[in-house]
C-alpha cells in the first residue's frame, strides 16, 4: 500500500521541494488548512485533514487534526493484528510519515510588546499531539520536526523506500526533545506572570525569576574529565546561545578543550570582550593574571604579559581584536594552553602549525558581540547561575558599566585624567578578579593582582608582591578594590606600595577614617558607588 505522509508546519521553508519530492515517490499527502493550500497551489494533489476525517477545522483553526482518524492512523502498531484490526474495523487508514513544526510561540514572545492573548493563541496543541504520537510510535512513523531532517529522509526515501530503524528513532528523540522545549519556553513564560487580582487579570509585566525555571541546554561536546580527573564532565550550551558568548566559538587547531579550559576560556573572553579598544587578557585558574590595552593586539599582549610572566605561562590568553602575525610569534615565544579571538591573518595561524608540539595550542576562533563591548549578550541570558546542594541560585549577571561621571572624588586630592583614566582600567579589570580583588594598573596596564584572598588585606599584600617579584614598580599606580575597605589597613598597604589614586566602592561604616587616611596619605580617592564581589 502507498505511504501517506501528513504535513502540518507554520514554518513553511522548504515544505514546497520536500513534498514534491515525496509526491515523487508516490508518498499520498494530506494536510491542514493552510499548508494544503500552499501544496495545491503549486498544483500537488493533496487531501485536506478535513477531507479525510469528514470533520471541519473548528474554532478558528484550535481544533484540525485532533481526531482518532489522525491519532489512531498515527498510533497505531503495524506489529500487532488487534492494532490492525481496531483501526480497520474504524476505517482508520494509517500515516507513515508526519511533517510538522508547531505555532511560533518563542518568537512571538521574544516580540515586543507581545500579549497574553498573542502568546496563548500561539500555543499549539495539535501539532504537539501528533508529534508525540508520532514518536511514541516510532517504529512505524517518521516523524520529522526540523527542516534539516528533509534531505536526511528524502536521501534514505529515494535509496530504500522507508527511513531506517536508526533514523526513525534519532527523529523520535529530537522530536520529543523539540516538544519540551516547546513546553519548557510556555512553562517559562507563564510562570513569570502573576495573577493580578486588583485587576482581576494576569500583570502585564513578567518577573525576571518565573516560578518555575526550565533550563533548557542542549550537549556541545563530552569532556575527557572535569576539574579533576576523577570527575566525569560535559559542556552544555543554552538552548539560545547569546552572539558572541564562549559556546559560538570555533575551534580551528588544538587540543580537545578541558573543562578547566572552557571555565579560564570564559573568565578571559568575557573580560577582553568589554574593552572597546584593543585588548589582551591572559587568564589562569579563573582570573586575570595580566590584562591590558594597546595600540593594537600585540602592544597590548606584551604589556598583558608584563604583569605576571610567571602565572601567563600555560595561561588561556583572549584578544578583542583579530591575531597577526607579529602577535602570533609573541604569544608563540611563550607556553600557551588555549588562544582566543575574533580572527587570526593565515600567517598568524602558520605560526601554531610550525611543528607538532605547536599544533597542540588550542586556537578559538570566536566572534565579538554584534552590539560591541557593552552589548553584554544581546539583552538574553541575563542569568546568572550558580549550583548550590540540590538548588540553584540565580541573579541578572553583573553587567554594570561605570562612567566618569558615576565617580565621586572624596580625597582633598583631585585626580589627572590619567589618574581617572587609569582608575577606569584599573575598575574594569577588578570586576573579573575573584574577591577580595586589588588591583594595581598604569598606563592601561595591570602592575599587579591579588586575587580570591579571604582577607582584603592579604590581597593588596599579593599584589604588591607579585609586582615585585615580576620587577615593575608600583610608583605612581592606580589601584581598585572590588569592595569597600573596612579599616584604613588596607589602604596603607596599597599607598605603602606606591599607589597615589584609589578606586572603592565606599560605603563603610569608617569610611570617613578610610578618606581621611587617604588625606594624610595624600593620594586621590574616588568612590564608584558599586560593588563587584565575584566568587
Ligand atoms: O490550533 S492547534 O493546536 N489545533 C490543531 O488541531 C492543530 N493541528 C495542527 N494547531 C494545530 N496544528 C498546527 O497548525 C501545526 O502544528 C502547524 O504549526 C499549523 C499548520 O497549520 P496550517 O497548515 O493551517 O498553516
Amino acid at each position: 500500500m502507498a505511504q501517506t505522509a501528513l504535513i502540518s508546519v507554520s514554518d513553511k521553508t522548504g515544505i514546497l521541494e520536500f513534498a514534491q519530492a515525496l509526491h515523487a515517490l508516490g508518498i499520498k499527502l494530506l494536510s491542514t488548512g493552510g499548508t494544503a493550500k500552499l501544496l495545491a497551489d503549486a498544483g500537488l494533489p493533496v487531501t485536506e485533514v478535513a477531507d479525510h476525517t469528514g470533520f471541519p477545522e473548528m474554532l478558528d483553526g484550535r481544533v484540525k487534526t485532533l481526531h482518532p482518524k489522525i491519532h489512531g492512523g498515527l498510533l497505531a502498531r503495524r506489529d500487532l493484528p488487534a492494532h490492525v484490526a481496531a483501526i480497520k474495523e474504524h476505517g482508520i487508514d494509517t500515516i507513515d510519515l508526519l511533517i510538522v513544526n508547531l505555532y511560533p510561540f518563542e518568537s512571538t514572545v521574544a516580540k515586543p510588546g507581545c500579549t497574553l492573548e498573542d502568546a496563548i493563541e500561539n500555543i499549539d496543541i495539535g501539532g504537539p499531539a501528533m508529534v508525540r504520537s508520532a514518536a511514541k510510535n516510532w517504529k512505524d512513523v517518521g516523524v520529522l520536526t526540523d527542516a534539516a531532517q528533509y534531505p536526511v529522509a528524502l536521501a534514505e526515501l529515494k535509496a530504500d523506500g522507508k527511513l531506517s530503524d536508526k533514523t526513525k528513532f534519532a527523529f523520535s528523540v529530537a522530536a520529543f526533545n523539540r516538544i519540551a522545549d516547546y513546553d519548557g519556553a510556555i512553562s517559562d513564560y507563564l510562570s513569570a506572570i502573576d495573577f493580578d487580582a486588583s485587576i482581576g487579570q494576569p500583570a502585564p509585566t513578567r518577573s525576571l525569576f518565573p516560578a518555575q525555571s526550565n533550563g533548557r541546554f542542549v550537549k556541545v561536546q563530552d569532556l575527557r574529565y572535569g576539574e579533576n580527573p576523577h570527575q566525569q564532565a560535559a559542556f552544555y550550551r543554552d538552548l539560545y546561545p547569546a552572539p558572541g558568548s564562549l559556546v559560538s566559538a570555533k575551534q580551528l587547531q588544538g587540543k580537545e578543550l578541558s573543562y578547566n579550559n572552557i571555565a579560564d576560556a570564559d573568565a578571559a573572553w568575557e573580560c577582553v570582550k568589554s574593552f572597546d579598544v584593543p585588548a589582551c587578557v591572559i587568564v589562569k585558574h579563573a582570573n586575570p593574571c595580566g590584562v591590558a590595552v594597546g595600540k593594537d593586539a600585540n602592544e597590548a599582549y606584551a604589556k598583558a604579559f608584563k604583569t605576571d610572566p610567571t602565572s601567563a605561562f600555560g595561561g588561556i590568553i583572549a584578544f578583542n581584536r583579530p591575531v597577526d602575525l607579529a602577535t602570533a610569534q609573541a604569544v608563540n615565544k611563550q607556553f600557551v594552553e588555549v588562544l582566543m579571538a575574533p580572527g587570526y591573518t593565515p600567517e598568524a595561524l602558520e605560526v601554531f602549525q610550525a611543528t607538532k608540539a605547536k599544533l597542540n595550542v588550542r586556537v578559538l576562533e570566536i566572534a565579538l558581540p554584534p552590539g560591541g563591548a557593552t552589548d553584554w549578550d544581546n539583552g538574553r541570558n541575563l542569568m546568572d547561575v550558580k549550583r548550590v546542594g540540590s538548588g540553584l541560585l540565580m541573579q541578572t549577571a553583573d553587567n554594570h558599566e561605570l562612567a566618569a561621571s558615576d565617580l565621586k572624588v572624596v580625597s582633598k586630592k583631585q585626580p589627572t585624567p590619567q589618574q581617572l583614566q587609569d582608575l577606569l582600567f584599573a575598575w574594569k579589570v577588578a570586576k573579573y578578579v575573584k574577591s577580595n580583588a586589588i588591583v594595581f594598573c598604569a598606563d592601561g596596564m595591570t602592575m599587579g593582582v591579588g586575587a580570591g584572598q579571604m582577607s582584603r588585606l592579604d590581597s593588596a599584600r599579593i599584589a604588591s608582591i607579585k609586582a615585585e617579584h615580576a620587577g615593575l614598580s608600583l610608583k605612581d599606580t592606580a589601584v581598585a578594590s572590588d569592595a569597600f575597605f573596612p579599616f584604613r589597613d588596607g589602604l596603607d598597604v596599597v599607598v605603602d606600595a606606591g599607589a597615589s589614586c584609589v578606586i572603592q566602592p565606599g560605603g563603610s561604616m569608617r569610611d570617613q577614617e578610610v578618606i581621611d587616611a587617604a588625606d594624610e596619605r595624600g593620594v586621590v580617592m574616588v568612590l564608584s558607588g558599586v560593588r563587584h564581589f565575584r566568587h
